[in-house]
């Protein structure tokens, strides 16, 4: 069966919530800058376009993406006002096995964040082979998933204030 490749960057711009009353946080890993540079403009870029002020948009930068369940509990823990954090990193395969290692610390690390403190944390680490697959989608042919994890973030954030009404 042939199934038809679905790149969420192509998302239905009418089911994205307002952020105006949002205040969603950032955190971006230094590794591979030029790619998580460009995530971070795309996530950016569309929480300012779903109304989300400047002011309720706080961004962070930790070393690696192995930083980026710390910064996002920091963020958490300090900031109560903060109705979700969009983790942004990149992890290009390697020769040794740190890629499995910070890909499974960072997975799991996000989930624990959102657990412990209730509220949404987004995952929009890339974990590729090569650089090529990155630039693909940092702004390349499968789109943006920076741009992705606001709209995720959005989405959750609406989800939630829905549910605890
Ligand atoms: N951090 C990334 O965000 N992306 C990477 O591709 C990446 N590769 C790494 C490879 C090695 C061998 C090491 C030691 C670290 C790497 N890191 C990478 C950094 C990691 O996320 C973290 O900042 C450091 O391990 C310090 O805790």
């Amino acid at each position: 069966m042939i199934t038809k490749k679905k790149n969420l960057s192509e998302y239905n711009a009418a089911e994205v919530p307002s952020g105006e009353a949002f205040r969603i946080g950032i955190v971006v890993a230094e590794w591979n800058s030029e790619i998580t540079n460009a995530l971070a403009q795309g996530a950016l870029d569309t929480l300012l376009q779903y109304g989300v002020a400047t002011e309720n948009i706080p961004i962070v930068h930790v070393p690696g993406s192995f930083e980026l369940t710390t910064g996002a509990d920091l963020m958490m823990k300090n900031d109560s006002r903060l109705d979700a954090v969009i983790c942004i990193g990149c992890v290009i395969q390697g020769e040794t096995r740190h890629f499995d290692f910070i890909c499974e610390a960072v997975s799991q690390g996000i989930t624990n964040v959102a657990l412990k403190h209730e509220r949404p944390v987004i995952f929009s680490l890339l974990t590729t082979n090569d650089m090529q697959q990155a630039l693909d989608r940092a702004g390349g042919k499968h789109g943006n998933k920076g741009v992705e994890g606001a709209v995720t973030a959005l989405k959750m954030v609406a989800l939630q204030r829905k549910l605890e009404e």
